[in-house]
């Protein structure tokens, strides 16, 4: 490398990501990404940000030397990276590494809620077991069921893999149908919901998923449903979650991302029919430093004059900028 960059680290971001990087490069730490906590001589030293935190156009513009945003997680939502790609200005996320880890915990959640082995846990703990007898039999069971995921991509694909040896059905819904599956495509969210009692959601957050699982969405899924949300809280619209759990319109709900995060709605706390987890599809100490060696090595490549290890579609055209 030629010359010695300076990485901005806005937020709370992985401690491997920090430690890496203020090894290789000159580092600023801030405590969120607001850039009036640096004068105009500190942005301008500034050439590349990790980091895990919203990133609007607003924040890449103070940094008139910016090349690269690297993004801890493979969901970009929070990174205006369509702004940041006509700045010229590089935008990394970290797919594929995380991809098994969160398909499992996919399935994990998928069978605790059907079979409810938390509360049966939670039972055995409070000593139930002993002063009441056998925990009661689970109404629902993944038997029988057909699953229908919602975004069969990196992540939909290894959980759809996982059901496939489940022995159950896989239908799924994307705007572009895949050549290299025969699983069962649908062009509508809703005739996924209606053909399917499972529904697993994986799609990227943003504007063209918002609340796109709906009521009618949840009617179509039925009184025997389950909703597993592991890609982003804002594709459910929660209030009409809520309702169609305390009405029994669908059957129970597992849920690992949420709307306002780590804020999670009382009403969904207090459903029996909800199994709730603090988004932690992703979180062993393996996949997470796997994340995190990969927002720096897509920082070490561009800022070398490399291309980028892990571009998000709206930079993979960037010409290669010399570092
Ligand atoms: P990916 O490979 O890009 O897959 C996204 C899938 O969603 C594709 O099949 C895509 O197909 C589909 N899709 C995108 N927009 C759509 C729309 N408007 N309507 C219908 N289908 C749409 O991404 P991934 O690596 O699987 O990750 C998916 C998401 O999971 C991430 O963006 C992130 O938000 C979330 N995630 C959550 C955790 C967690 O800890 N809970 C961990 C990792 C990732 P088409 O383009 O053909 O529509
Ligand atoms: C991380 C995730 O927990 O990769 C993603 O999109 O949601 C998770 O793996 C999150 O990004 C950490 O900031």
């Amino acid at each position: 490398m030629t010359q010695r960059h300076t990485i901005l680290i806005p937020g709370r971001v992985h401690s491997r990501v920090r430690t890496r990087v203020e090894a290789e490069f000159d580092t600023v730490v801030i405590d969120a990404a607001d850039a009036s906590l640096l004068d105009t001589e500190a942005r301008a030293r500034i050439s590349g940000i990790a980091s895990a935190t919203t990133i609007n156009a607003g924040f890449v513009d103070a940094f008139p030397n910016l090349k690269i945003i690297a993004n801890f997680g493979v969901g970009y939502d929070i990174v205006d990276a369509r702004h940041a790609a006509t700045r010229g200005v590089m935008v990394t996320n970290t797919p594929d590494v995380l991809s098994d880890e969160v398909a499992d915990t996919t399935v994990g959640l998928l069978i605790n809620t059907v079979r409810e082995f938390p509360k049966a846990e939670a039972y055995l703990r409070a000593g139930r077991w002993v002063s009441e007898g056998a925990y009661p039999l689970t109404t629902l069971t993944l038997r029988g069921r057909t699953v229908g995921i919602f975004g069969l991509g990196r992540i939909g694909l290894a959980i759809a893999r996982r059901l496939e040896a489940f022995g159950l059905p896989i239908h799924y819904h994307t705007r572009n149908r895949r050549e290299d599956v025969d699983y069962t495509w649908h062009d509508s969210l809703s005739g996924l919901a209606k053909a399917v009692d499972t529904l697993i959601v994986v799609v990227p957050g943003g504007a063209a998923t918002e609340k796109a699982v709906n009521a009618g969405i949840l009617d179509a899924l039925g009184s025997n449903g389950v909703l597993i949300s592991v890609g982003r809280g804002s594709t459910i619209d929660e209030d009409a979650l809520i309702a169609a759990l305390k009405d029994r319109r669908i059957a129970a709900a597992g849920l690992d991302v949420f709307a306002n995060e780590p804020n999670v709605p009382q009403a969904l706390i207090d459903l029996p029919n909800a199994c709730l987890l603090p988004h932690v599809a992703s979180a062993s100490m393996s996949t997470r430093n796997a994340m995190a060696d990969l927002v720096v090595d897509n920082l070490l490549a561009w800022l070398d004059g490399r291309p980028a290890l892990t571009p998000v579609p709206e930079c993979r055209a960037l010409d290669r900028k010399p570092a």
